[in-house]
C-alpha cells in the first residue's frame, strides 16, 4: 500500500472531529513531495534524505515492522499539503503479558498552521488509537515548557522515573 498504515485504523471514532478542510490520514509514500519533511524540520534536523532514502525507509517501517509504525499527518485539502504530523510506535514486550508500550514522537504543526489547535487535534488521536492498541502506557519527550500541554492529555512526569540519554 501506498499508506505507511491501514487508514481504516484512522477511523471516525478515533480521529474525532476535524476542522474544515482538513484531514487526518495515515503517511502516503508521496509526501515526500507534498511538504511533510519540511514539517518535521521546523522540530529538528532532519539532514539530507533523496527519495530513494525516503523510499527505504517508508518501506522498511511498513514491511519490516509492520503494526508498529503509525505516522499520522494532517493535510491541507485545498492545497494538499502536509501541515501536522505525529507518531505513536509500538514497543513490542515480553513483560506485561507479551503487552506493548506506546511512545509518541515527532509531533510539529508547520508555522503557518499553529494556534488552530492542530497539535490538540494529533494528541487526541494518538492517545486513542494508543488505547485501541491496547499498550499498557504511553510515553513521552519534551521541553520543560511544554508539559501543561501534553499534561491535558493525561500525561503526566514519572515519579522517580527519569529518562536518560546519550547523543553521538
Ligand atoms: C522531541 C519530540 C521527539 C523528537 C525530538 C527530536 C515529541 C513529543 N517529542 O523530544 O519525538 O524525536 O524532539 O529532537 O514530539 P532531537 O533531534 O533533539 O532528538
Amino acid at each position: 500500500s501506498s499508506f505507511l498504515f491501514d487508514p481504516s485504523e484512522l477511523s471516525d471514532e478515533i480521529v474525532g472531529r476535524v476542522p474544515n478542510g482538513l484531514r487526518v490520514r495515515p503517511l502516503h509514500i508521496d509526501d515526500y513531495d507534498k511538504g511533510f519533511l519540511s514539517v518535521l524540520s521546523q522540530l529538528t534536523s532532519v539532514g539530507e534524505m533523496d527519495r530513494a532514502a525516503w523510499d527505504w525507509r517508508f518501506r522498511s517501517m511498513q514491511r519490516t515492522t509492520p503494526s508498529t509504525y503509525y505516522v499520522c499527518v494532517v493535510e491541507d485539502l485545498d492545497t494538499t499539503r502536509v501541515v501536522g504530523a505525529a507518531t505513536l510506535v509500538l514497543e513490542w514486550k515480553f513483560i506485561h503479558s507479551a503487552g506493548s508500550r506506546g511512545r509518541v514522537e515527532d509531533v510539529v504543526v508547520d508555522e503557518s498552521m499553529r494556534g488552530k489547535k492542530l497539535g490538540v487535534l494529533l494528541n487526541d488521536v494518538l492517545v486513542r488509537l494508543a488505547k485501541k492498541k491496547d499498550v499498557y502506557k504511553v510515553s513521552l519527550e519534551c521541553k520543560d515548557k511544554l508539559i501543561p500541554f501534553y499534561e491535558q492529555f493525561g500525561y503526566k512526569k514519572d515519579a522517580g522515573n527519569n529518562f536518560l540519554v546519550q547523543r553521538f
